[in-house]
């Protein structure tokens, strides 16, 4: 429908008017994530109320949801509610390479995801998704909590992203619809995995294809026979219902995939000190939280699982699923050697 001039003007005169008034009380504007400052009549400076929002893929229950939703508590505490933050999980804005794309612009503010796809927008975070370098949850947090795991963290920055804390995201394994006793059976399977080119290079090292595809479209193209395997950690296994159709899972380990939470830089830019150091220390302290969330969930997931008579393959030896992914390790021992070097420090 096309509007009459002098229709359009009248609206946005309404429009505008509207707005001096609300400015004039210092009213909340919400959604925008833009500041509603004092009135500009008012002599003492009033600080800028906010509302941001915070996309998470998993569930509302999922541990990581957990996590962000105890950050927003912790944000609006310590800001007196002047800063509130909305969590939207389930997909709800969007898979996570689009959701990525959307916090540099700062068309959303938030989000937590996984440093597998903020590999493709941030190169050093491809390390994490290097086979076997992590003994065990220990040596991960010991380097993630280390100054090395901070540099890291904060490298996010020189890709329009702030990086506040990592999450617990255990260690991943392969399930399939076909049989999976050894690492001989992966062999030529069609295997989803997180897009990145170290994936890509993992999976082709053990004899498979990988197929990378986000992480909602998974739980269909196993059902519909477009791809055979995918891989995850016990909680992503449960809440997606991949094992309801990948029914045999096979305990290698092979990644340890932390989780970040972060904020858009442009977002950041326009917040006050004090305001980015409530929402550092939020996330610093939603991190035990989150971790406490992550160990009961992880558990009772499996228990679910395994309740549910899916077959559960041991790995004894894992040095045969080692070696064969060692091109990998020395393919990029170069390239992430910093990294790499700090990882080792951390075993120590
Ligand atoms: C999960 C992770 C998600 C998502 C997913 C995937 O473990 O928590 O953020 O990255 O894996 O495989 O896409």
């Amino acid at each position: 429908m096309k509007m009459k001039g002098k229709a359009l003007l009248t609206i946005v005169s309404t429009v505008m008017a509207a707005g001096v008034v609300l400015a004039g009380c210092g009213g909340t504007q919400s959604g925008t994530g833009t500041p509603a400052a004092g009135g500009a009549a008012k002599t003492e400076e009033k600080k800028a109320t906010y509302t941001f929002r915070l996309a998470e893929t998993h569930p509302p229950d999922y541990p990581t949801t957990m996590g962000d939703k105890k950050f927003a508590e912790l944000v609006g505490q310590k800001t007196n509610g002047r800063i509130k933050i909305d969590v939207f999980p389930s997909a709800q804005l969007g898979e996570e390479k689009a959701v990525i794309e959307q916090v540099q612009l700062g068309a959303i503010e938030f989000t937590r995801v996984s440093s597998g796809p903020l590999a493709e927008f941030n190169k050093a975070l491809g390390v994490f998704s290097l086979p076997y370098i992590f003994d065990n949850e220990q040596h991960e947090w010991k380097f993630l909590q280390s100054a090395d795991g901070t540099k890291l963290l904060d490298g996010l920055s020189a890709s329009k992203m702030i990086g506040l804390a990592y999450y617990d995201s255990g260690a991943r394994h392969f399930y399939s619809r076909k049989p999976l006793n050894s690492i001989a059976d992966v062999k030529g399977q069609k295997i989803r995995v997180i897009q990145n080119k170290v994936n890509i290079d993992l999976i082709s090292a053990l004899g498979a294809s990988a197929t990378p595809m986000p992480y909602g479209d998974v739980f269909s193209s196993l059902q519909t026979g477009v791809i055979d395997a995918a891989e995850n950690n016990w909680p992503s296994y449960d809440t997606s219902n991949h094992y309801q159709v990948a029914k045999t899972i096979i305990l290698d380990g092979h990644q340890r995939v932390p989780e970040v939470l972060m904020v858009s830089k442009v977002t950041w830019d326009k917040l006050s000190d004090e305001d980015k150091k409530a929402i550092k220390d939020a996330a610093a302290e939603s991190v035990s939280y989150q971790r406490e969330q992550w160990k009961a969930f992880e558990k009772k997931s499996e228990d679910k699982v395994r309740a549910a008579g899916v077959t559960v393959v041991e790995v004894k030896d894992l040095k045969p699923w080692q070696d064969a992914v060692k091109p990998v390790i020395d393919k990029y021992r170069g390239e992430f050697k910093e990294q790499l070097d700090a990882i080792d420090k951390a075993r120590k």
